[in-house]
């Protein structure tokens, strides 16, 4: 029996969703998009409760398993269908893409999501994420200035390219001064040449409002 096309719970401006979209166009996995709709609160309805208690996207429906959390998601995917690994063999690489995956997984973006911009209000949400978004990449460009050759570490995409795009997208949306951080606007500027980063774009997602498609 054919075994059913996974589902992804996904955001368009979601950028942890879009780091699953960007994992799943690398492995070159066809999904189909279920859109929840942060904005109008789709996210905390009973039904989708039953998906994320956390009320959060991604969720990934895969090999008969309801997923959340990207990063597990993503090493899952990476464990499972083994094409172009984005976890590098050498361990001192992989600590590396591990490193940078993280400082934004759990450094960066949790400060900045949206119960964080709604809890201190739409006065403060601008600040809120310019100030903690612009503390992390002072630390990645550091970091990145020794690890990078063509993307984040050395020449070969891996989880930190992953991780890193979405996150300059969010900067760009809260304002953050990217001539500041040269090292990591020309990481972005080559990975989104590729054609999964491409495809997972928020603007070309099924659930992107029309005016913002590209
Ligand atoms: N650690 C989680 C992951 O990596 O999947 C974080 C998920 C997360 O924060 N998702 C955001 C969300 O659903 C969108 S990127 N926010 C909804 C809200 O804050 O109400």
């Amino acid at each position: 029996m054919a075994a059913s096309m996974p589902i992804l719970h996904s955001y368009f401006r979601s950028t942890c969703s879009w780091r699953v979209r960007t994992t799943l166009a690398l492995k070159g996995i066809d999904y189909e998009y279920k859109g929840v709709n942060l904005l109008k609160g789709e996210q905390l309805s009973d039904a989708y409760l039953t998906v994320n208690p956390m009320g959060q996207v991604p969720a990934l429906e895969i090999d008969g398993l309801l997923m959340t959390q990207s990063l597990p998601i993503i090493e899952y995917l990476d464990e499972t269908i083994p094409n172009c690994s984005l976890f590098p063999k050498d361990p001192i690489k992989r600590y590396m893409a591990r490193q940078v995956a993280e400082t934004i997984n759990a450094g960066i973006q949790p400060v900045q999501n949206l119960s964080m911009c709604k809890f201190v209000g739409a006065e403060r949400k601008m600040e809120l994420g310019n100030t903690f978004i612009t503390k992390g990449f002072v630390a990645l460009e550091k970091t990145l200035a020794s690890t990078s050759g063509k993307y984040c570490i050395g020449d070969e995409v891996t989880v930190a390219d992953v991780f890193l795009v979405p996150q300059v997208y969010n900067a760009n949306r809260f304002k953050v001064d990217m001539s500041a951080f040269p090292v990591i606007s020309k990481i972005n500027d080559v990975l989104g040449e590729l054609d999964a980063f491409k495809a997972s774009h928020p603007s070309k997602q099924p659930d992107c409002p029309e005016d913002l498609r590209q």
